[in-house]
This record gives C-alpha cells, sequence and structure tokens, in this order.
C-alpha cells in the first residue's frame, strides 16, 4: 500500500511511522487510520525491534479530524462508538500489544485522541514545546482511547480528573514532573534523544523487552501471586532464548553482548 497521510520506513531495526497531515495537525481521517493498520501490520515478522511515533510539523496529534464530524442540527448525531469499535480501540490495543518497544517522539501539540495514542506508547519523550489536551470536554465527549484507563494510573486520579474534565493544555515538563511521560527535552535535541534510545532499544534483547512491557501491562489485572505466576511463565521462554544464552556468555567473558532479537 502507498501512504499519503502517514511517513513510514524501517532500518537498522528502527521503524519509524509518523503521522503526516500537518496542516491538520496530523489529525485523524479514514485514510489515515487504513494507513497506520497497514504499516503497523508490516512490522510483524520484519527485522524492526522497536518503533518511533511522531508527528509531521509542528503538532504530533489533534485526534480526530472534526471537519469529519459536523453533526446536523436535530439530527440523530453519529454513532462514535462505530469509529472506535473500528479504528481507535485496534489502534491503541495493537500499540499495547506490539512485541517490540514503541517510543512516542512528541514534537508538538496531542490533543484528544493523539494525546491518548501517545501515553499508550511504552515511553514518551516530548519537546519542552508540546502539550498534551485532554479536548474531549470541550466538545462534549468523554476521553477514549484509552484516557480513562491509562490516565489514572499514570497520575492518580486528582490530576486525571482536573485533565479531562478541565482539558486545559499539559506542558510537557509538567507531564515529566508528573511521570505522566518518560522524559521532557529541549524542541532541538528531541531528534537526537529519540535516535539515541531508538538506537539502544534495537540492540536490545527484544523478546526480553516485549514479555516486560506485557507484563507491566498485565500487572493492573492482577493479584501478587497471579503476577508472580506471569513473571515465571515468561521467564521460562526467555531461559530459553538466544539473547538469554549471549547475554550470560557476553556477562561471564566481560565483553558487550550482541542481542539478536531472538
Ligand atoms: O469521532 C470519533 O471517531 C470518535 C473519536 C474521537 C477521538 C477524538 O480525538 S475527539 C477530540 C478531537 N480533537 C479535538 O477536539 C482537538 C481540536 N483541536 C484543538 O483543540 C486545537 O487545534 C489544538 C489544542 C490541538 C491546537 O491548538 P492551536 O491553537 O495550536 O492550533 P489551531 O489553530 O487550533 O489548529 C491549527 C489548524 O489545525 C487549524 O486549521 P486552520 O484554521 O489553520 O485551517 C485547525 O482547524 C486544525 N485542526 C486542529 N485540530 C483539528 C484540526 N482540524 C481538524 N480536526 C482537528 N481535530
Amino acid at each position: 500500500m502507498a501512504y499519503d497521510t502517514i511517513l513510514f520506513g524501517m532500518e537498522g531495526g528502527i521503524a519509524r511511522l509518523t503521522l503526516n497531515r500537518p496542516d491538520k495537525l496530523n489529525s485523524f481521517n479514514t485514510q489515515m487510520h487504513t494507513e497506520v493498520r497497514d504499516a503497523l501490520g508490516r512490522l510483524a515478522g520484519s527485522d524492526a525491534r522497536v518503533l518511533v511515533l511522531s508527528g509531521a510539523g509542528r503538532g504530533f496529534c489533534a485526534g480526530q479530524d472534526l471537519s469529519d464530524r459536523a453533526v446536523a442540527p436535530g439530527s440523530a448525531g453519529i454513532d462514535l462508538g462505530e469509529s472506535i469499535d473500528k479504528y481507535y480501540k485496534p489502534l491503541v490495543l495493537s500499540l499495547h500489544n506490539l512485541p517490540l518497544p514503541v517510543i512516542a517522539a512528541v514534537n508538538g501539540v496531542a490533543a484528544g485522541a493523539g494525546a491518548n495514542i501517545a501515553l499508550a506508547c511504552d515511553i514518551v519523550i516530548a519537546a519542552q514545546s508540546a502539550t498534551f489536551v485532554q479536548a474531549f470536554s470541550k466538545i462534549g465527549l468523554l476521553p477514549d482511547s484509552g484516557g480513562t484507563w491509562t490516565l489514572p494510573r499514570l497520575v492518580g486520579n486528582a490530576r486525571a480528573l482536573g485533565l479531562t474534565l478541565l482539558g486545559n493544555k499539559l506542558p510537557a515538563e509538567q507531564a515529566a514532573a508528573w511521570g505522566m511521560i518518560w522524559q521532557c527535552v529541549a524542541d532541538a535535541d528531541l531528534g537526537t534523544t529519540v535516535d539515541a534510545l531508538a538506537t539502544t532499544l534495537a540492540a536490545a534483547p527484544t523478546r526480553g523487552l516485549a514479555w516486560t512491557k506485557a507484563a507491566i501491562r498485565a500487572s493492573w489485572q492482577h493479584s501478587l501471586a497471579e503476577q508472580l505466576d506471569v513473571e515465571r511463565d515468561a521467564q521460562r521462554k526467555l531461559g530459553r532464548s538466544a539473547d538469554y544464552a549471549e547475554g550470560v556468555a557476553a556477562f561471564i567473558g566481560k565483553r558487550t553482548p550482541r542481542f539478536t532479537g531472538r
């Protein structure tokens, strides 16, 4: 599939997906959803060992393209549930479930579903000028794309409620101070910081990282005893991986490991 609304490429184990509708602050229309889904589908069985998600231009993503959502006064409105079932829910679940680390490089404003898609990624790094906006309350909706699930877990109920009920812009620096994102960096440093991190992760033991993210995400639904079983089962599989053998051999040999992601 040729892409018009995203940029996508893979090199050196790093897959890069850039939302590319800058005049609309990279808001999602149906075509962009279709292209993003296609690109994410290409990761399975590829050489990619890390995914970097970013936006073109001055924004990261402004959520749903509202120019597709005009409602005639007095009409029955729009069944937004259909759009969520068809597009936003699968997108968020696929980011959660990808068996490799996903970095959100938040280059500018992340609003509505755009904010929550960023927060669905495993490591979020934002430029200092970026903001996170739970814009839903301004248009009569509730946060979707996992916002009501993710936010209280990241920042606690008080901040989740303040952010979502008010819909104000949260500066990246504050988001980092609250532990909502991993890191806030100077605008000029975003590219190099993300590249360095992506390079590190692309050389890491991918299976171990995949199980780590899956286990941490699953932990919210588990008791301690259940989670200890999750860890045991994953460790059993990882103990048989080539990267574990290599990691131990490198440690004993006092050399740098050469992980292959297998
Ligand atoms: O519908 C479903 O399928 C259900 C799922 C819903 C998920 C959702 O995401 S609902 C929430 C949708 N998003 C929003 O409500 C955010 C709307 N945008 C804004 O609030 C602001 O644009 C921002 C806070 C993101 C940025 O503000 P600012 O002042 O930096 O930029 P701006 O001037 O408002 O926007 C720049 C341009 O982008 C502008 O176009 P123009 O006037 O230059 O031609 C603006 O209309 C356009 N734009 C921004 N966001 C959207 C958009 N166009 C379409 N849809 C957008 N969401």
